[in-house]
């Protein structure tokens, strides 16, 4: 009887009807991550403090974090598969706050995800179906229209990440994780245009459990300056560098700091014999 028997069966079921009401209103939820959350009633009347576990998934070999009011309590080990199984005994009774936060392999974060339980003595809570957001990483955070950006991260192996891009509009791309939990993007700037974008992603495992979203990385797409490219002494930026520059170097010969600024070659603060000379090394002629 005092391991459980089937009488004892039947109060659980009516205990966690109530559970999963209160917890629908307890949890704080970050995205549409799907949790159940169970409490299992001890034969002990009182004294017991609460166990609280966690079971959920994060990327491969992940360092997961639990922390309880900002304390650090403990740190494990994700699987090969990302999953991990977490059990805090001896908690706190009342309501308690846990956030569970995660390190890809690669060291950088998943989005992490925070629980407001109410703990009551004497019993399990378990919290399952905890899918930590992706981490996700930008390779550069500007460049010129025309190059191109790495957006990469890690979740769950083989798990389909769906990434949105967005600026003044939103562009969506899926991605498969691959067998180490990796997934990657390469995106062409030249689709996504000018301006600031900011990428997020979330994952969704073969077994179609959904991840929370991940953090949001932005990036910059700048304008191609009419001078990328181009040889310094080209003043002009016409692609030749030839009488026309030389004309214009002779107008601002001997001016510091010129209105022009290309017209200082080597951008030594002066218009002189270095600039004429470095003119003379990249001339094109006619
Ligand atoms: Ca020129
Ligand atoms: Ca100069």
């Amino acid at each position: 009887m005092r391991r459980g028997g089937i009488a004892s069966t039947t109060v659980l079921t009516g205990v966690m009807f109530i559970a999963l009401l209160s917890f629908s209103r307890l949890v704080v939820w970050a995205g549409d991550v799907s949790i159940s959350a169970s409490v299992v009633q001890t034969p002990e009347p009182v004294a017991a403090n609460p166990i609280v576990q966690f079971i959920g998934i994060a990327s491969p070999s992940a360092k997961v974090t639990v922390k309880r009011a900002g304390e650090l309590l403990t740190t494990l080990t994700a699987d090969a598969q990302a999953g991990f199984d977490l059990t805090l005994s001896d908690q706190p009774t009342g309501k308690v706050t846990y956030e569970i936060a995660a390190l890809d392999a690669a060291g950088d974060s998943l989005a992490p995800l925070t629980f407001a339980l109410d703990l009551k003595s004497g019993t399990t809570t378990i919290v399952s179906g905890v899918f930590l957001g992706p981490s996700i990483e930008v390779d550069k955070p500007a460049v010129k229209l025309g190059e191109n950006v790495n957006v990469f991260g890690a979740t769950a192996p083989q798990s389909k990440v769906t990434m949105t891009v967005s600026s003044t509009t939103t562009k969506t791309f899926t991605i498969e994780a691959d067998a180490s939990g990796k997934w990657k993007k390469l995106l062409a700037t030249r689709d996504l245009g000018v301006g600031t974008h900011t990428a997020k992603a979330r994952a969704v495992t073969k077994e179609n459990v959904v991840s929370s979203f991940s953090s949001a990385v932005s990036f910059v797409v700048d304008a191609l300056d009419p001078a990328d490219g181009k040889k310094p002494a080209d003043i002009n930026t016409d692609g030749k560098v030839n009488l026309i520059d030389f004309s214009i170097l002779l107008f601002y010969w001997k001016q510091k700091n010129p209105a022009n600024p290309r017209a200082d070659i080597n951008g030594d603060g002066t218009v002189n014999l270095i600039d004429f000379s470095i003119m003379l090394f990249q001339w094109d002629g006619t």
